[in-house]
C-alpha cells in the first residue's frame, strides 16, 4: 500500500531514491519541492554561466536558437539583458555536466523508462530572468501549463515533468512560482481551458506560493497550472532554470528549424503589448 501524501506545502530532501512519500505527494498535488539540491558554489556557477551566455549572445546578435526565440528586455540597471535563453547547456559544458550529475538520477525514475535530460529537445535547458523594474518587458509570467507545448509540436501531451532550479530567496512578497495543486489530474479540458494561457495573471484563491532558497529544486507535472507572480519589490530580479525530462520519441531541433508556432504566437502577443 502506498503511504498517505504528506500535507500540502511539505518540502523534501533529494536522496539516492525517491521515497514512497515523495511519490504520493507528487501523485496527489502534481509537484514536489526539494530543499538545497545545489551547493552555494553550484548556484554561483549557474548564475555566472547565465551572465556569460547573455553577454556572448548579445555580442553575437543572436535572436533565435534552433527556431526558439530569445526574449530580450532591460536588466536591473537598464542594460540589455536576455530574459529567456533556450538550449543553454549546449553552449556551457560545465552547466551540462552539473545537470547530468548522479544526484539527479533518482528523478528520472519519476518520469518513466528512458527518461533523459532534454539538452537538445524542445527548448532545451532554459535560463530565465524576471526583472521587476518600470521598464521591464517581463516582470512575471501568466498562467499556463507546460504540457500544452506538445500540441504545438503536433503530438498529444506526453507524460512530462519539468524540473526547476531556483537561485533566489523568494518569499510571497517576492512573487515567484505559484501553483494550482491537483490540477494535473483534471483532464484535458482543464489543461486547455482553465485560464487564458499566458495573458492572465490574476491570483487564484487556491494557488500555492513556492517559497524558495538558492539551490532549491521543484518538479512539476506538465499538466499542472502555474504562473510566475510579479515581485512587490521594485528593482528586484529572480532567476530560474528549467530542465525538461522527457520520454518518448525525441523532438530534436536543428539550426535549420523554423520558428516554433507557439513562439511565433508569443512573439506576436508581446509585440501587440509593446514588449520585447
Ligand atoms: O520561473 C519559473 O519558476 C517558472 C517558469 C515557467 O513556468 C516556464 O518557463 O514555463
Ligand atoms: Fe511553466
Amino acid at each position: 500500500m502506498s503511504p498517505p501524501a504528506p500535507p500540502l506545502g511539505a518540502t523534501f530532501r533529494l536522496g539516492a531514491e525517491i521515497t514512497p512519500e515523495q511519490r504520493a505527494y507528487l501523485h496527489a498535488h502534481g509537484y514536489l519541492h526539494f530543499k538545497g539540491v545545489l551547493t552555494p558554489e553550484e548556484v554561483e556557477l549557474v548564475k555566472r554561466t547565465q551572465d556569460e551566455l547573455q553577454a556572448a549572445l548579445l555580442a553575437e546578435g543572436v535572436r533565435e536558437i534552433k527556431g526558439v526565440p530569445l526574449f530580450f528586455g532591460p536588466g536591473l540597471s537598464g542594460e540589455p539583458a536576455i530574459y529567456r535563453i533556450p538550449f543553454s547547456s549546449e553552449r556551457a559544458p560545465a552547466l551540462r555536466a552539473l545537470l547530468d550529475d548522479a544526484r539527479f538520477e533518482p528523478l528520472k525514475g519519476l518520469v518513466g523508462d528512458g527518461a533523459r535530460v532534454g539538452h537538445s529537445e524542445q527548448d532545451g535547458v532554459v535560463l530565465n530572468r524576471y526583472v521587476n523594474t518600470p521598464s521591464s518587458a517581463r516582470p512575471g509570467l501568466g498562467w499556463h501549463t507546460d504540457g500544452l507545448r506538445d500540441i504545438f509540436y503536433l503530438r498529444m501531451p506526453q507524460q512530462m515533468l519539468n524540473f526547476g532550479l531556483h537561485f533566489d530567496h523568494i518569499t510571497p512578497a517576492d512573487g515567484g512560482l505559484r501553483l494550482l495543486p491537483g490540477t494535473h489530474t483534471q483532464g484535458f479540458l482543464s489543461t486547455l481551458l482553465r485560464k487564458p494561457y499566458f495573458i492572465y495573471h490574476r491570483p487564484d484563491p487556491k494557488e500555492l506560493c513556492v517559497e524558495t532558497e538558492p539551490g532549491d529544486m521543484t518538479v512539476h507535472d506538465g499538466r499542472l497550472w502555474h504562473r510566475v507572480a510579479q515581485s512587490t519589490r521594485l528593482n528586484a530580479e529572480r532567476r530560474s532554470l528549467f530542465v525538461p525530462y522527457t520520454t518518448g520519441a525525441p523532438i530534436v531541433r536543428t539550426a535549420q528549424s523554423k520558428t516554433v508556432l507557439y513562439h511565433r504566437l508569443g512573439r506576436l502577443l508581446r509585440r501587440l503589448k509593446g514588449g520585447g
